[in-house]
């Protein structure tokens, strides 16, 4: 099968303390059994990365890598999967990020990027379709994120795709993103870390070549199909409005709203930092990734006593893990707060589940201030939580315990600290609270990157299907969802949106990779692929692990241990037998043991028998 567009045949790879840069052929195999994006990533890592490596050591791989449909003409196509081991949760890591990045790398002529070894000295990625050069970036080195991206644009052209890391990730916070055009955010698992332990400030590329497309008609036709159905959707205004922040007032009604530490499902002043609240009185305008017809970023303004105005790009996760989880209810301070960390590069999610880990633990008496450096931790204390993102950054005094991660910290503190500690895998949690919504809690105990939303996103499924239930359904779901969103919109590396929150239908994707590639697949294709990732990314964690644990895929203790008090979830616990049972019902879905490990059969099934084989001996040992 050859293929006839979407992928533009190269891979570039750039060996940074050698000074190398090669490329070498897009190989057949690896563009048709894992099509792009997260596929790529993790054939790649499993493959060449090796096993036991430390995340931040020059022998870490970071890759960049786009999909067939990355930057076509489809709906919200300008997506970027940046990967590596992470080095907050030892495992597999990467996110996805709404930039031009993708796009230009493609028209560089780089299906992906794989950067391996350390500079001397800071430096950064400068390529574009007739030259790849690794530049000083000495005067970019200890500035902020954006500040950076701004001077890069500048030298580069405002057209220019970035990618950029900010003092956190050079100070190599576990928990440092990578951004891009000044509020993109991606790479939760410390992907911002993995630059900054190569010394690599950004990455900039800016091309001209076209990308080849197999069929230039139908896609064009698909493109103004796909248009006029988003647009005349009954959400759509809403969507455009407020996007991702319309789930603030929605979480608080179903009590799922994270709230001084996952302590409560509901926060009092909710509403002053919703979407509503948002769209009249901070949004100034809306922002869109490339080719996006439903544009979702909302750039805010807000004004706080003792700071000038400040702007910032507001997602619903932003809002609440700065807001409700650290009790901060005055929405400029969160647009401040969200800003620093931009600027600082490190993740809203973490950072903010970081700080209201430590505030629960300060309040129950289980750290002092004799491990606070002095300071006194208080929920809805903005102020506070600025100078703590501050102390992260810069890995000042506590700081430094807090830029660990809270699996780190509560290892460090020891005693009852565990029991507080909102992660799984090491990946802090991110804004949903699980106390009584067991199906989304399976969905972050089994999330391939550690507790991320972003595969099994079943909540709302959940709350229509019913809380209460027990059955199979839950587990399917869990899994059809990791298919379609962990799976199908990461190796084809476009926007998951446009179906998650407009309806648009599955069925369009074959279509568009047919016009785009000239190769058929189905959607049944798509999901033994997207089972394929998986497994590979599970058998890449018990490599690392050198062994694995069902206790690893639980969701955290508090859920099972400490109830809400307030509104329709007070009491309610996540029972462990019911945890128990939909663990077991989703191994074996997957075909996996019941320790959660790929069985062999199901390996070959999946046509991994080499993976299979590996997996033996590690275990054997
Ligand atoms: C994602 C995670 C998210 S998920 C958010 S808000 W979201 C946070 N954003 C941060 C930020 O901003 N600044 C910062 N310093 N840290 C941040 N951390 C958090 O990172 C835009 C959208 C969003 S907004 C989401 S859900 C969807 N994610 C997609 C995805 O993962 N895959 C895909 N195929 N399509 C997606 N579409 C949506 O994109 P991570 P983005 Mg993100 C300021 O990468 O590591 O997964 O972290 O990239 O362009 O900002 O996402 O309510
Ligand atoms: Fe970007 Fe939002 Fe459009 Fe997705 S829906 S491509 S995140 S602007």
């Amino acid at each position: 099968m050859k293929w006839k567009g979407g992928w533009v045949g190269k891979i570039l790879r750039v060996d940074l303390t050698e000074k190398k840069i090669k490329e070498q052929k897009l190989d057949r195999d690896l563009a048709l059994n894992w099509i792009g994006g997260r596929g790529f990533a993790i054939k790649i890592l499993w493959d060449e990365l090796l096993p036991g490596t430390d995340p931040l050591s020059p022998g870490n791989k970071l890759i960049i890598a786009t999909g067939p449909l990355t930057g076509v003409l489809l709906p919200s196509s300008g997506k970027v999967v940046v990967a590596a081991k992470s080095p907050l949760t030892y495992g597999y890591g990467d996110g996805n990020i709404g930039s031009r990045i993708g796009v230009m790398l493609k028209m560089c002529g780089y299906d992906a990027v794989i950067v391996e070894g350390r500079a001397e000295k800071p430096v950064y990625l400068y390529i574009t379709s007739d030259a790849v050069e690794i530049k000083d970036a000495s005067h970019l080195w200890g500035k902020g994120a954006i500040e950076a991206d701004i001077i890069l644009r500048k030298e580069h052209g405002w057209d220019a795709g970035t990618l950029v890391i900010g003092p956190g990730g050079e100070n190599l916070v576990r928990y440092a993103v990578v951004i891009s055009e000044f509020g993109r955010a991606g790479g939760r698992p410390g992907i911002g870390a993995v630059f900054g332990s190569k010394n690599l400030k950004a990455f900039v590329a800016k091309g001209w070549k076209d990308i080849p497309i197999a069929d230039k008609t139908e896609l064009l036709k698909l493109m103004k199909e796909s248009i006029e159905f988003l647009q005349k959707q009954p959400g759509y205004k809403k969507w455009v409005a407020q996007g991702t922040m319309m789930t603030v007032e929605w979480c608080q009604e179903n009590a799922t709203l994270p709230t001084y530490n996952y302590s409560e499902g509901v926060f009092d002043k909710a509403l002053d930092i919703g979407g509503e609240a948002m769209e009249k009185m901070y949004k100034v305008v809306r922002k869109a990734c490339f080719s996006c017809p439903m544009p979702c970023g909302n750039i805010c303004k807000g004004k706080t006593k003792g700071f000038e105005t400040v702007f910032g790009e507001l997602d619903y996760e932003n809002v609440i893990m700065l807001g409700s989880n650290v009790g901060v209810g005055d929405m400029s301070w969160i647009i401040k707060l969200n800003y620093l960390c931009d600027e600082y590069g490190i993740d809203t999610i973490s950072a903010g589940n970081v700080i209201g880990f430590a505030i629960e633990l300060y309040q129950r008496g289980i750290i002092d201030k004799t491990i606070t450096g002095g300071l006194e931790l208080r929920w809805g204390d903005p102020e506070l939580v600025a100078k703590l993102l501050e102390m992260i950054t810069y890995r000042k005094g506590f700081g430094n315990l807090l830029a660990e991660g809270v699996r780190r910290m509560a290892e460090i503190i020891g005693g009852e600290a565990p029991k507080y500690a909102m992660h799984v895998k090491g990946l802090e949690v991110s804004a949903y609270d699980c106390h009584y919504a067991p199906a989304m809690a399976l969905a972050y105990g089994t999330s391939e990157i550690g507790a991320h939303h972003k595969s099994a996103w079943v909540i709302s499924w959940e709350m229509r299907y019913g809380r209460e239930k027990v059955d199979k359904a839950k587990p399917a779901k869990v899994i059809e969802f990791q298919r379609i969103r962990g799976g199908m919109f990461e190796f084809l590396t476009v926007c998951r949106l446009p179906w998650i929150e407009l309806g648009y239908p599955l069925e369009y994707y074959p279509k568009f990779f047919k016009a785009v590639t000239g190769i058929e697949m189905t959607l049944e294709d798509f999901w033994t692929i997207a089972d394929r990732i998986y497994a590979l990314i599970r058998a890449f964690w018990v490599r690392e692990y050198g062994h694995w644990k069902r206790e690893y895929d639980y969701a955290p203790r508090k859920w099972f241990e400490v109830p809400p008090t307030k509104g329709i979830v007070a009491g309610k616990v996540l029972d462990k037998k019911v945890y128990e049972q939909l663990l077991d019902w989703y191994y074996e879905l997957r075909g996996w043991d019941k320790n959660g490990i790929p069985t062999e059969e199901a390996l070959k099934k999946l046509g991994l028998e080499d993976v299979a084989e590996k997996l033996k001996k590690i275990l054997r040992k």
